[in-house]
């Protein structure tokens, strides 16, 4: 007996840009939308007196947010710097906190941050190929340090939904900046504090 109706279907990645076709969310997030999360306010500020620049964009098909079903989707984070801090996601931990998630390189170089409830830390080197695994209850967060669009592909379970309040509160125990060149971890001088 088939008991779910949906049809089979497919869509096109474009592997040099990230656009996901057809695509019926596309979300983009802009420096406005995350001030408060970057280390360095002076330098948001002064960015924000001249622009408003998109910071990264997801591209997503949507389907019944139900168990069972998967999302997939691409982001493409832009490169550059708000102050030493390198560009990056706003991160989240999954509203339905056992929810795991594959995250697969296509583009660019970059860092998967991955925090757990209890604080330890992981930051996982990414490129082209890196496929990163993030278990259930860890948050991630992604960082593009290099020079170019980081993209990536992303398969998670539908009913995972996001919770952006506990890392916007508290946000992650290390910030990777730009230390003459070489991307680095430093320990987050706000953290556990109101962000
Ligand atoms: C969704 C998955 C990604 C992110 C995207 C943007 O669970 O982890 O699609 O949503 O990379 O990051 P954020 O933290 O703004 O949702
Ligand atoms: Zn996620």
């Amino acid at each position: 007996v088939i008991v779910n109706h949906m049809q089979p279907f497919s869509l096109k990645l474009s592997l040099h840009n990230g656009v996901l076709a057809p695509c019926n969310n596309h979300i983009r997030r802009r420096l406005s939308d995350m001030a408060s999360m970057y280390a360095d306010q002076e330098a948001v500020q002064e960015l924000l007196q001249h622009d408003d620049p998109v910071l990264y964009e997801v591209y997503q098909y949507d389907v019944p947010e139900e168990p069972g079903q998967l999302l997939v989707g691409t982001s493409v984070i832009h490169p550059g710097k708000v102050g030493s801090e390198y560009v990056m996601t706003k991160g989240h931990y999954h509203a339905q906190r056992d929810t795991a998630e594959v995250y697969l390189g296509l583009l660019g170089r970059g860092h998967l941050m991955l925090q757990a409830p209890e604080g330890d830390f992981r930051s996982i080197p990414f490129e082209r190929g890196t496929v990163g695994y993030i278990p259930p209850y860890w948050a991630h967060r992604m960082v593009n340090t290099g020079n170019e669009d980081l993209i990536f592909y992303v398969v998670y379970p539908a009913n995972a939904g996001h919770d952006y309040e506990a890392i916007a509160r508290r946000g992650f125990r290390f910030l990777l900046v730009d230390r003459g060149g070489v991307p680095t971890l430093i320990a987050n001088p706000r953290y556990g504090q109101h962000v």
